[in-house]
């Protein structure tokens, strides 16, 4: 068996956990029950690099039942579940990955998995084709996916300077990914993951958001609902004005860094929060990221001022600073939804995960027209998710009448 896990023997609370997920998937699971039949992907190498959670396992089981061996390393090296790794590498899926992996281990697992020369890549963030583009590897790959707003960033830098090698659906962009996932799913799991490494009250904090993007939005709103004082800061004068109007206060870092209790940053850029906040920050002053690297506080500027640092719980360091004051970094600085807590709620990922299996499924049938470059979700494909979503929640909708179709392709009834 070729797997690299943290115990094997984990695998059967793997499979509890994959039940669950499976249990509030249910449009993934209605995919799965066709590909099982139709085995669109018959015979076919995946390579994916995504979360290793209960959630990211109900997609490898339906790439599986679809007729496709896996190979998946993690894209995050604190947010893999050991006991779903576990349960995965049992199914006979080539899993590499596990809760704590070092840089140089986070590489060597998606080297094996790029050894197994897929002819699909399913990336979370980028990493694995960035990796596929560096010249050490020569194999021929049909299509990829990639499930995040960093990654797309990312992939269409390299399509725009002409490196890009084959075509990337951009799962991110599908409208029943995007204004779900990021909205909903980081809203809550963002909190989840600050509540489980801290278990504070957010209850009349100062909860200072960097970035007011489909992410920060839904941030904003959840811990609004928990009680907090919701502070915005943005560089997009668009983003900061939808923030105004959404009642929430608005100003630059440098202020609100010597207000906040808690700081989370969610703008997909670097150093967003950095030495010159962290000296004028209250003590006890918390800090988290729910962007998809950890780039964007300044770990080397907090290592520069501190006079030591403590892990005192789960997921948090203790750093005392030279002006006497105390900061809390929570998990190291990386995505602290799936490194403290276990990402988003199935309910929200079945979306997501639905738009990945539909898009290889895509690929599969339509790359030989398509060029290297970043397309969006085929709208059909995005309509298919949310009635698909909607039929399991059990809510029917109307439909237009013929009289209608012809109104709004028409022009020529006015006032
Ligand atoms: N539970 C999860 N499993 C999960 N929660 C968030 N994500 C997850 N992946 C697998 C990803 C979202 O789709 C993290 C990505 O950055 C975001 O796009």
């Amino acid at each position: 068996m070729d797997y690299l896990v943290k115990d094997i023997g984990l695998a059967e609370r793997g499979r509890s956990l994959l039940k669950w997920a499976e249990d509030h998937m249910p449009v993934l699971m209605e995919i799965k029950r066709r590909f099982s039949v139709e085995k669109p992907l018959d015979g076919i190498k995946i390579g994916a690099c995504l979360h290793v959670t209960k959630e990211t396992g109900v997609l490898m089981r339906t790439l599986k039942a679809a007729g496709a061996s896996v190979a998946l390393a993690a894209s995050n090296p604190l947010s893999t579940q050991d006991e779903v790794a576990a349960a995965l590498a049992a199914d006979g899926i080539n899993v590499y990955a596990w809760k704590g992996e070092s840089k140089e281990e986070y590489y060597k697992c998606i080297t094996l998995v790029l050894k197994h020369k897929p002819a699909i890549t399913m990336d979370d963030g980028a990493d694995l084709v960035t990796e596929l583009h560096s010249g050490k590897w020569d194999f021929k790959v049909i299509g990829g996916t990639e499930e995040t707003t960093t990654g797309v960033m990312r992939l269409r830098a390299m399509a725009d300077r002409g490196v890009l090698k084959y075509p990337i659906i951009a799962v991110n962009n599908a409208e029943t990914k995007w204004d779900f996932d990021n909205v909903y799913g980081t809203g809550q799991s963002t909190i989840d993951g600050i509540l489980r490494a801290t278990n504070v009250l957010l209850a009349g904090k100062k909860f200072v958001i960097a970035g007011y993007g489909h992410c920060g939005k839904g941030l904003a709103n959840r811990a609004r609902g928990m009680g907090a004082r919701v502070i915005i800061a943005e560089v997009d004068p668009i983003k900061a004005l939808k923030a105004v109007m959404d009642g929430f206060d608005v100003m630059p870092m440098d202020e609100a860094a010597k207000i906040g209790d808690i700081f989370v940053t969610a703008t997909g850029n670097k150093n967003v929060i950095k030495k010159e906040h962290f000296e004028v920050m209250k003590d006890g002053a918390i800090l988290a990221n729910t962007g998809h690297f950890n780039v964007e506080i300044d770990l080397k500027g907090l290592e520069e001022l501190k006079v030591d640092k403590v892990k005192i719980r789960e997921s948090v360091e203790e750093y005392s600073l030279k002006n006497g004051r105390k900061l809390y970094l929570l998990a190291e600085g990386r995505l602290v939804n799936l490194a403290a807590a276990e990402g988003h709620p199935s309910e929200v990922m079945d979306m997501s995960f639905a738009n990945q299996a539909l898009s290889v499924e895509y690929l599969l049938k339509n790359a030989g027209n398509m060029k290297a470059t970043v397309y969006d979700v085929p709208r059909e494909i995005d309509e298919t998710v949310a009635k698909l979503k909607l039929q399991m929640m059990g809510i029917r909708i109307d439909t237009m009448t013929e009289e209608q179709l012809s109104y709004i392709k028409g022009w020529w009834e006015g006032t």
